[in-house]
């Protein structure tokens, strides 16, 4: 039997504002926020090119529940050109483009099958398998209730379920239709669709319980590639190969200093890293991490921003893009005093009780002056061990 194969897609936000992005220039801005579309058109692009059987999308295709024009109408594009080579599209709407949001409405071509507010079935053949596609649409933005208790269990044919929700209880997102792995087990699914949460994971294999993630990074948070899945079902095995979309890929990128001297070397040296980078993955969005700054010590306590902004004046206007997000710094990378020195000391000294204050400085009160001194209180402590910590740091540091 020839495989059922379709493509699994989820959380495309077009037209995201990347409001996160607020160090970037209007130029980058742009730029940024061209890139969800791109994502959607490589997306187009491999159906076209691939031909499969049909296409799931599992909510969250716009950004805003006003669902702006500019992305509706590049939607519209894309499922024009899948109607052309006839793939028929089953979509559902999530919490960012859930239908009670106000917006111009855009016609969508024939071979789109959109899941209304309530569960349902939608049916298709497939060389003479039937395929039973259940799921919903978001009726206002918060579905707080469990709904996988209004999915059917599946009865003859292949049946997928399509999600978009987290599973419950999950302490890190905000948990939209909540649902235990086994609750989706119990359906006897052949493959359970999910979208919501755009970091790409497999919840189990048996059956295929998918996060695709979302097909373009926004944020420092969503880093790395971005795609979509193409299934293939076989009552053999499953295939599930991802595809990557992203056209700007956020990520972190680790520069090593170690034996570099002058700030044109450094500049040197994370151009090096930087091109290394984008020739594997092509345009970036990336935060160095320097480590081994050592020799650049001196140079750098002056002038840290200065160095962000010249760094990033070698890719202005440049493709691959890459901008430059933050370059974060070793903690006291200005001292030459290693960390594992300082940070004992200054954590005895904060460590010490009123009474072991009192154990100091009981030599300077009984000398004889003391007795012109007034009693230390514990606020004149909290000030001592400041001092102390800051005097100690500076007379270290001289030391380089
Ligand atoms: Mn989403």
């Amino acid at each position: 039997m020839e495989p059922i194969r379709f493509l699994h897609t989820a959380d495309l936000h077009l037209d995201s504002p990347f409001k996160g992005m607020a160090s970037a220039g209007p130029d980058e801005l742009a730029r940024l926020q061209q890139s969800t579309f791109a994502a959607f058109d490589r997306f187009i692009a491999y159906a076209v090119k691939e031909r499969p059987d049909f296409i799931v999308i599992v909510g969250d295709l716009y950004d805003g529940e006003d669902r702006s024009l500019r992305a509706q109408i590049r939607f519209q594009q894309g499922m024009q050109q899948l109607q052309k080579v006839n793939i028929p599209v089953y979509l559902s709407y999530g919490n960012h483009d859930h239908l009670a949001g106000r917006w111009t409405r855009v016609s969508l071509p024939e071979n789109v099958h959109v899941f209304s507010e309530q569960v349902e079935q939608k049916q298709l053949m497939i060389r003479d398998e039937k395929i039973c596609l259940h799921g919903f649409s978001y009726p206002q933005r918060h579905v707080k209730e469990s709904m996988i208790r209004q999915y059917p269990k599946a009865s003859e044919g292949i049946h997928i379920g399509l999600l978009h929700g987290s599973v419950a209880g999950d302490a890190e997102h905000a948990v939209y239709a909540p649902f235990t792995i086994s609750e989706l087990q119990d359906k006897h699914y052949r493959y359970w669709a999910l979208g919501h949460i755009h970091k790409r994971q497999v919840l189990s294999q048996e059956p295929p319980i998918v996060y695709p993630g979302n097909i373009q990074g926004r944020h420092r948070n969503e880093q790395g590639l971005k795609g979509f899945y193409d299934v293939s079902l076989t009552p053999i095995n499953d295939s599930m190969k991802f595809v990557a979309t992203s056209d700007v890929v956020f990520t972190t990128l680790t520069v090593s200093c170690k034996g570099i001297e002058y700030a044109d070397d450094w500049i040197s040296a994370c151009q090096e890293a930087i091109d290394q980078l984008t020739a594997e993955t092509g345009s970036v969005v990336v935060e160095l991490v320097m480590e081994h700054t050592e020799g650049l010590t001196k140079d750098l306590a002056k002038a840290e921003a200065e160095w962000l902004d010249i760094l990033r004046e070698q890719y202005e206007a440049m493709e691959p893009f890459v901008w430059i997000s933050a370059i974060e710094w070793p903690k006291n990378s200005y001292s030459v005093v290693p960390n594992s020195l300082l940070g004992p000391v200054e954590k005895t000294i904060s460590s010490w009780e009123t009474d072991d204050w009192n154990d100091l400085v009981k030599e300077v009160y009984s000398h004889k002056a003391g007795r012109y001194l007034e009693a230390l209180t514990p606020a004149d402590f909290e000030r001592l061990k400041q001092q102390a910590t800051a005097l100690l740091e500076n007379e270290m540091l001289k030391e380089g």
